[in-house]
């Protein structure tokens, strides 16, 4: 791990990973796309389960695996943004098709109470038709991510590691959140 750096914020961040970059066992990817964040400005405070979890949309690909970090760390939210996405493209991945295969992908879900750029637009990423979601893709940083509460996995690992972090807009905890959900997606995200 890192530094401890005791003046920074902690910041939920996803991981996924569907497609093997270099063969090795997608297991083994996320755990060196984890050493990497750390080794990249982010103290790791607590790192969830890694959980196997079928293709969103179904049909779309292979299934991924998913996984959840607390960090914390001195760089504002779209600094960490910008570092994740670096290492994004150190770990292969190109951004051919909009929800296609992935080699490595890492949201920033949360930071605080931040709501970013701010709650309109917030509302606006959030209430996007889901038949425009697949072609639309923000170009600044969304703050919390607007489909967070939509997906079991992005709840389950987070609720590993996070249950109690209130939603700053929904007003509800993770676990509140990740409670909501239809039971079946709940089923299909089986920890690895
Ligand atoms: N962007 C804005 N706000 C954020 C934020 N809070 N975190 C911008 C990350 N990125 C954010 O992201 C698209 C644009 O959103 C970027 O310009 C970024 O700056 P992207 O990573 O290029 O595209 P994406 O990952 O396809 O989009 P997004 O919104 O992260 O998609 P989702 O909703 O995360 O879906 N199925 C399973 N089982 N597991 C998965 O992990 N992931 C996806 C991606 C689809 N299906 C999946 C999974
Ligand atoms: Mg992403």
């Amino acid at each position: 791990m890192g530094t401890l750096r005791k003046d920074g914020r902690l910041q939920l961040v996803a991981l996924g990973a569907n497609v093997s970059a270099n063969g090795e066992p997608l297991t083994q990817s996320l755990s060196h796309a984890i050493k990497a964040i750390s080794d990249s400005g982010f103290d790791l405070r607590a790192v969830s389960r890694f959980f196997r979890t079928p293709c969103f949309p179904v049909g779309a690909g292979p299934d991924y695996v998913n996984a959840a970090l607390v960090v914390r760390t001195a760089l504002n939210p779209l600094q960490s943004l910008e570092r994740l996405h670096e290492i994004e493209a150190q770990f292969g991945r190109e951004r051919v098709q909009r929800w296609g295969k992935r080699t490595l992908d890492l949201d920033l879900i949360g930071v605080g109470d931040d709501v970013l750029p701010d709650e309109a637009e917030y509302h606006r990423w959030r209430a996007l038709d889901p038949a425009l979601q697949a072609q639309a893709a923000p170009d600044r940083l969304i703050l919390p991510h607007p489909r967070l509460q939509d997906r079991a996995f992005v709840l389950v690992p987070l609720v590993d590691i996070a249950r109690h972090w209130p939603h700053p807009v929904l007003g509800e905890t993770l676990e509140q959140l990740l409670s909501r959900l239809p039971q079946q997606d709940l089923a299909e995200v089986v920890p690895l």
